[in-house]
């Protein structure tokens, strides 16, 4: 009995300790993935925030949400920054005057009273919007939320869907290693290889300031990402009949979006009209993504580089994000059950939570961002996928590890996948946030 009673205190002070990170980080009208090094609204972190607001204040959840799809474009993209005009430009890179969003962007409907960068990142939000919905109904049918974020959330898809399906295969595609979100992943070693790198006198990186430049990408990787951004802006954005040196379709980009088209499936019926669209879509991207992503002898999905048509030949977690994907055939969920536990990913042996990138692999290191470390996102949406396909001892067990790693790493931005020590930042608004919501 005391060891259930302070199991339940420690459950307490951890839920404490993670709210006291998002009330810290909030800035009035949304929350900044940590104040030091992004001190503005990102996308998919506000999805993922909004999960675990969710769980303090139904109400802020919303905000979250809606204070993004306020910097929506008119053709329905996302931007992945929505910048704080109060914070001087100094403090983050590439900042409002790389991006000229509202100048750049006109074309396409960018907002003309805000800046925002011209990139995406993961379709996490229709997911996010019934969680939150789920989460407390009432809240959310008396403020109208549905209504409200369905039409935005629609839209967003439908620019994925029309103008990101570079290859025509029914996927959608990233144009820029931040849009997947895991910026320095080795999987696009190859294809950034193409790419002539900016010289490292046209810009000045900010991250250097506040974050170990071991932890970080290196200057030849920021070269290329400026080098590309670049490129996109002084083509006013546009995303068909140009030709982009870097252009990937990534699993985990994909099943989130699959994901988030069955959330759209529950909110069009919730708000009484017609799921069916939404299904169709979630059925025909599933089959693309198994059909042109999925690879038997590798055991898990793989990046495929639309530049030279050839699948990306590393391991890296986004390949087992699929797992989010509901009705995905039974042998691929067994292997890549069998993936996530074996020598590559070690989940529940090698390591306590599942790394970013293979454990085997060429490239792994510990340290670095995305080659290696493991983000709790990531590790939020492999238990979600784990307890979706029934591995349920599997879900439990990882769900115990993210609460004690968490906690124990200061909310880190990630952590080492063998050690669990803290690196990055700390504080870091997503990390508290999936522990509100695992902890609910
Ligand atoms: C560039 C905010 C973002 C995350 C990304 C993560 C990192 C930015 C950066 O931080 O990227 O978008 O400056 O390094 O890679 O996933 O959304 O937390």
């Amino acid at each position: 009995a005391e060891g259930a009673s302070g199991d339940r205190a420690g459950r307490r002070d951890l839920r404490a300790a993670a709210s006291r990170v998002l009330l810290a980080n909030w800035t009035g009208a949304s929350t900044v993935p940590s104040h030091t090094l992004y001190p503005h609204q990102w996308s998919w972190d506000s999805a993922f925030i909004a999960v675990g607001l969710a769980r303090l204040s139904p109400r802020r959840a919303q905000r979250e949400l809606e204070t993004l799809l306020g910097a929506q474009w008119d053709d329905g993209r996302i931007p992945h920054i929505v910048f704080n005009p109060a914070v001087p430009h100094e403090a983050y890179f590439p900042s409002p005057d790389f991006w000229r969003s509202s100048t750049a962007g006109a074309a396409h409907g960018a907002p003309s009273d805000i800046e925002t960068s011209g990139i995406v990142q993961p379709p996490v939000h229709a997911l996010a919007a019934w969680l939150v919905h789920e989460s407390d109904p009432e809240t959310s049918g008396r403020r109208g939320f549905l209504e409200r974020v369905y039409p935005r959330l629609t839209a967003w898809h439908g620019y994925l869907h029309s103008n990101r399906d570079l290859g025509g295969h029914g996927l959608a595609s990233v144009l820029h290693p931040w849009e997947p979100g895991m910026d320095n992943s080795p999987c696009w070693d190859l294809p950034l290889e193409r790419v002539d790198p900016a010289p490292a006198t046209t810009f000045r990186r900010a991250d250097l300031t506040h974050g170990d430049a071991a932890d970080r990408p290196t200057d030849l990787d920021y070269g290329r990402y400026v080098r590309l951004a670049t490129d996109y802006r002084d083509r006013g954005y546009t995303d068909a009949g140009t030709r982009h040196a870097f252009v990937v379709e990534d699993p985990g980009f994909n099943a989130f979006l699959i994901a988030s088209e069955h959330a759209l499936a529950a909110i069009a019926l919730t708000l009484g009209q017609d799921p069916g669209p939404h299904r169709r879509r979630a059925r025909a991207l599933t089959t693309a993504l198994v059909a042109r992503l999925w690879h038997a002898e590798a055991g898990l999905f793989l990046c495929h580089d639309l530049r030279t048509d050839t699948p990306i030949a590393e391991k890296s977690v986004t390949g087992l994000l699929p797992l989010l994907v509901p009705d995905l055939p039974a042998p691929v969920v067994r292997a890549l059950l069998r993936t996530a536990s074996g020598e590559h990913f070690g989940l529940g042996s090698t390591t306590a939570l599942a790394p970013s990138y293979d454990l085997r692999g060429h490239s792994f290191d510990s340290s670095r961002y995305w080659r290696g470390p493991a983000w709790f996102n990531i590790n939020w949406a492999v238990e979600r996928g784990l307890r979706q396909h029934g591995a349920l001892t599997r879900a439990d067990d990882l769900r115990q590890t993210i609460l004690a790693t968490s906690g124990a790493s200061g909310f880190a931005e990630y952590v080492d996948p063998r050690t669990g020590r803290a690196r990055g930042t700390t504080d870091f608004s997503w990390t508290a946030a999936v522990v509100l919501d695992l902890l609910a």
